[in-house]
């Protein structure tokens, strides 16, 4: 039976991953950082919390990961973890730093000392091309990051390919582009939405603030994005992979797609805040996965329409269940309302 090892098994791609290599026979473990309160949910709504073998381990201290491997001796790592959220990186730059890219370099050192056979996929990401001026990105797109999150997982990609090129380990960077799903984080723009929708439309709320809604971006489904980063390890050789849906929407049509899915007018429920506005913004992005189809056989199926459809519709039926009372693990009510936290951009009397 084969091993994974999951970093970042509790996010939204961490727990589809999870599945799917469950689905396939593997035995899963999995790391989880220590927070004052667990946060298994997403494998508990996948119902795999059973499942899946998981170890305490933070990319900040390299003693855990080297545990990790060791008690797991993987023949797939998969590394997942990072602090994900390019908002939070202008605000924790440094952390941001720490987490989402030297803490690849701690893993890849690990990999090389422990398991060097471990087959070895980072969460490499379209953020890294910027606020770019081409129309349509690919794996040989000049990279041009706009954020301190982009930053560190461009330092990551390179260490990667360094990794790959000088001690010959089998490693992909999997360049992602956005991929969504009802277990997105409540704070990315898509699931923001659709939570609001869900809670406008039940009478919950009144509007939802955001901020630059002209920003585009090319949006999959993750549960199929986690099947590209099986694929690219599957290979003979090891390589780097666009995957992405090779179209690109702005955030307005997401709202408008969102808003009147659920019967309602977007303009009559969202107000634009300059707290939501970010120092540099990445005002495009659209991928051409021309390769990841060429060589891993890969594609995407659902497409925005579907996409939000989807999201809106499980949002409702979340809220719906709350209001009868109904229990069961779900992050929405436990996180209220952004409004309540704090930017720079607030000045105090
Ligand atoms: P996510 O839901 O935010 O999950 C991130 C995971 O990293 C969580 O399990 C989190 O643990 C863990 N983590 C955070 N800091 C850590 C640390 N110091 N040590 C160990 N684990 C830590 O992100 P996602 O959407 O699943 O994305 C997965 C990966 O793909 C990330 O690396 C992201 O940057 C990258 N990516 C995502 C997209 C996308 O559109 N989703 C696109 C391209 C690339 P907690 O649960 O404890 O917070
Ligand atoms: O949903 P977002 O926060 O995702 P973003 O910044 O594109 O990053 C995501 O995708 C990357 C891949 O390209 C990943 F690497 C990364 O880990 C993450 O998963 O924002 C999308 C767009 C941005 O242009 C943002 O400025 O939506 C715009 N936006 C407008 N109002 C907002 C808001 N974003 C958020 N989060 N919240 C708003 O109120």
């Amino acid at each position: 039976m084969k091993h994974a090892l999951i970093t970042g098994i509790t996010g939204q791609d961490g727990a589809y991953l999870a599945k799917y290599l469950l689905n396939k026979g593997y035995r899963v473990f999995g790391t989880y950082r220590r927070l004052s309160t667990p946060n298994f949910w997403r494998l508990q709504y996948l119902g795999i919390f059973d499942e899946v073998e998981l170890f305490p381990c933070d990319l900040m201290d390299s003693f855990s990961i080297i545990e990790a491997l060791r008690l797991s001796r993987p023949d797939e790592v998969y590394n997942l973890a990072a602090q994900s959220f390019v908002g939070a990186s202008f605000e924790q730059a440094i952390a941001s730093g720490e987490i989402t890219g030297l803490g690849v370099a701690r893993l890849l050192e690990a990999i090389r000392l422990v398991t060097p056979e471990a087959r070895f996929y980072q969460a490499s990401t379209s953020e890294m091309f910027g606020d770019n001026r081409y129309d349509a990105q690919d794996e040989n797109t000049p990279l041009e990051p706009s954020s301190p999150y982009a930053a560190a997982k461009l330092y990551a990609h390179h260490m990667l390919k360094i990794y790959r090129k000088g001690y010959g380990l089998y490693a992909c960077n999997g360049i992602l582009f956005n991929h969504e799903s009802p277990l997105r984080g409540l704070e990315f723009v898509t699931r923001k939405i659709t939570n609001a929708v869900a809670k406008i439309k039940l009478g919950l709320e009144s509007h939802i603030e955001l901020g630059n809604i002209d920003a585009r971006r090319d949006w999959g489904y993750a549960p199929e994005y986690v099947e590209a980063m099986w694929l690219m390890l599957q290979q003979d050789t090891p390589d780097d992979y666009v995957v992405a849906t090779n179209e690109t929407h702005s955030v307005r049509e997401f709202l408008q797609a969102a808003f009147s899915s659920a019967g309602l007018n977007w303009e009559d429920h969202v107000r634009i805040s300059e707290k939501f506005l970010r120092p540099v913004e990445v005002r495009s992005l659209h991928g051409n996965y021309e390769k990841s189809a060429r060589v891993l056989g890969w594609q995407p199926k659902v497409l925005f329409s579907d996409l939000v459809e989807l999201m809106v519709r499980e949002d409702l039926e979340r809220w719906a269940q709350w209001n009868r009372g109904v229990h069961f693990p779900w992050d929405a009510w436990n996180y209220p309302n952004e409004k309540k936290i704090l930017s720079r951009k607030v000045k105090f009397e």
